[in-house]
């Protein structure tokens, strides 16, 4: 694929930073289509018959990055169910990369990402936000022992992925403490400022 049939737009954050909930607002403004990284692995997990399932099940729980031929493969899947026949299609993809050599591989073997929008977010405050949610999520990581694990793995994993896009001049950041709509206008705000 090329920039010229795909737009691809990294969102990233920590875990509970609010990235599912600005990519529903960004589909429903902009057009985009959204692959959240973490649900397509859980969908994997679940699919009957699945080679994968036991593995993506203890990764999750641990808060560590399945392999990233996995992931890679299912968002190219993804991506290529959603693509649009005829135009451009824009992507959000939602969680991903969270690791240097995922980055890397995708950008070279799918398509360079157009920029990264990146929701910062303390710890405490998502901490709260995922406790809230895991009273009903059903989700097997939103449990304080998985958190932990998670925020972790964010910061020694999935941070230097940031870094580099940074250097790059391709992260738009916006600070996600206040409420979703709040937040949402600040990343409206970013988008405009890349021509969207
Ligand atoms: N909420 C959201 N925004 C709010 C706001 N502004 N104010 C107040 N509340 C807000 O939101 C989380 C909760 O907070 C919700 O209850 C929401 O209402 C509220 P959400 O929008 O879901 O946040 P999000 O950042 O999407 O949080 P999520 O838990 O999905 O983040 P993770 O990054 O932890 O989860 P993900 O699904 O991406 O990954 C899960 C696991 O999959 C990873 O830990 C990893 O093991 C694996 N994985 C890989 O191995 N490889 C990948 O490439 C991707 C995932
Ligand atoms: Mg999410």
């Amino acid at each position: 694929w090329t920039p010229s049939q795909v737009t691809v737009v990294f969102v990233l954050g920590g875990p509970g930073a609010g990235k599912g909930t600005q990519c529903a607002k960004l589909v429903t403004d902009y057009g985009f289509k959204h692959l959240s990284a973490g649900d397509l692995l859980r969908e994997e997990q679940d699919r009957p018959g699945s080679e994968f399932g036991d593995m993506i099940r203890t990764y999750i729980k641990e808060g560590t990055i399945v392999p990233m031929e996995v992931t890679i493969q299912l968002l190219e899947n993804a991506m290529k169910a959603a693509k649009d026949g005829e135009g451009k299609t824009l992507f959000l993809i939602d969680g991903f990369p969270r690791k240097l050599d995922q980055a890397h591989a995708f950008e070279s073997t799918v398509v360079p990402s157009a920029f990264t929008l990146f929701l910062t977010c303390p710890e405490a405050v998502m901490e709260s936000r995922l406790l809230n949610r895991g009273k009903t999520s059903g989700r097997a990581d939103d449990n304080i022992e998985s958190i932990k694990k998670r925020f972790r793995t964010f910061v020694e994993t999935s941070m230097p992925v940031v870094d580099e896009f940074e250097r790059l001049g391709k992260v738009v950041k916006v600070e996600a403490v206040k409420g979703p709509e709040e937040v949402y206008e600040e990343v409206q705000k970013g988008f405009a400022a890349r021509g969207m």
